[in-house]
């Protein structure tokens, strides 16, 4: 039997993401690149007097040329490839900080809730800018459960969550089984999008910082009426779904600021779309 080759991942690795639903770690970059990306965020968010925290965090590969080079890098994208073909599109990025001490936290979810994505296959690469140990609160994940499908969520809004819509599984669910995905400065860990997860405030001495950057194949589209864009990163889209994204040239330049403002927006009212317009359940 002829053994299919992969471009980063072993059919191992391969194998794990289809039976568990998700890889943990894989090496991508030097701890001093990682530091360094950080450093840059750290310092726009210094000059804008502002943290990349909810409300703030989408899309970033938007405004910042070294976020366009992570999603760009091959370490990266080969191993999205392995998963889903050479085609693909960035469909949203998130950025993840929890403070050392602050309450912040992600409340147990399938990222598939409210992206309107058909089929629902797209897979996140979470990169560490920090090391993200368990006591920092790494992703915590529920193996397998990935095949259940689309699980019912309800929105309870509680300012420590770092999820917009403060969505939140609704349904029981098995969790005497899970597992945590730790990852060092540079690494990533893949899930995928029906993959049950959450992760709990940062215990450490240090800032977690991760970026959550959402691939899929350009064949699959968003149902929404609202019509939203995603970035080409590799391959070709031969079926037109989405609006090109703009790639920042400039520090978030003046026309950088403006594309991430429509870009977001778009994203934002897709969401709100997708929720019914529900108001969120006040947890506190
Ligand atoms: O960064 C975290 O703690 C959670 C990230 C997450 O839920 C995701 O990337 O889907």
């Amino acid at each position: 039997m002829i053994q299919k080759t992969y471009k980063k991942l072993s059919p191992e690795q391969v194998a794990q993401y289809e039976r568990d639903g998700f890889v943990c770690p894989v090496d991508a970059f030097s701890r001093e690149q990682a530091q360094g990306w950080r450093a840059q965020l750290e310092a726009f968010e210094r000059a804008e007097g502002q943290k990349m925290a909810r409300g703030h965090n989408f899309k970033p590969h938007l405004l910042f040329p070294w976020v366009d080079e992570i999603v760009h890098a091959p370490q990266i994208l080969d191993a999205v490839e392995d998963l889903i073909g050479p085609d693909i599109r960035l469909f949203h990025l998130s950025v993840w900080p929890k403070d050392p001490g602050s309450g912040a936290y992600v409340s147990w979810h399938q990222d598939s809730t409210y992206f309107a994505l058909e089929p629902a296959c797209h897979v996140t690469a979470w990169v560490a800018l920090t090391d993200a140990p368990i006591e920092a609160g790494c992703m915590e994940v529920v193996p397998g459960s990935h095949k259940l499908g689309q699980l019912r969520h309800a929105e309870m809004q509680d300012t420590d969550n770092l999820l917009s819509r403060g969505q939140e599984l609704a349904v029981d669910f098995d969790r005497s089984g899970t597992v945590y995905m730790p990852v060092k400065a540079g690494q990533f860990s893949l899930h995928h999008t029906h993959l049950v997860h959450n992760s709990r405030p940062n215990r450490s001495s240090d800032r977690r910082i991760g970026l959550g950057i959402s691939y899929i194949p350009t064949s699959a589209r968003c149902s929404s009426p609202v019509r939203v864009t995603a970035m080409l990163v590799r391959g070709e889209d031969r079926f037109g779904h989405f609006d090109d994204e703009r790639r920042p040239q400039a520090l978030a330049g003046p026309e950088e600021r403006a594309f991430h403002a429509h870009a977001v927006g778009l994203f934002r009212q897709m969401n709100a779309e997708q929720a019914g317009g529900k108001v969120a359940t006040v947890k506190r």
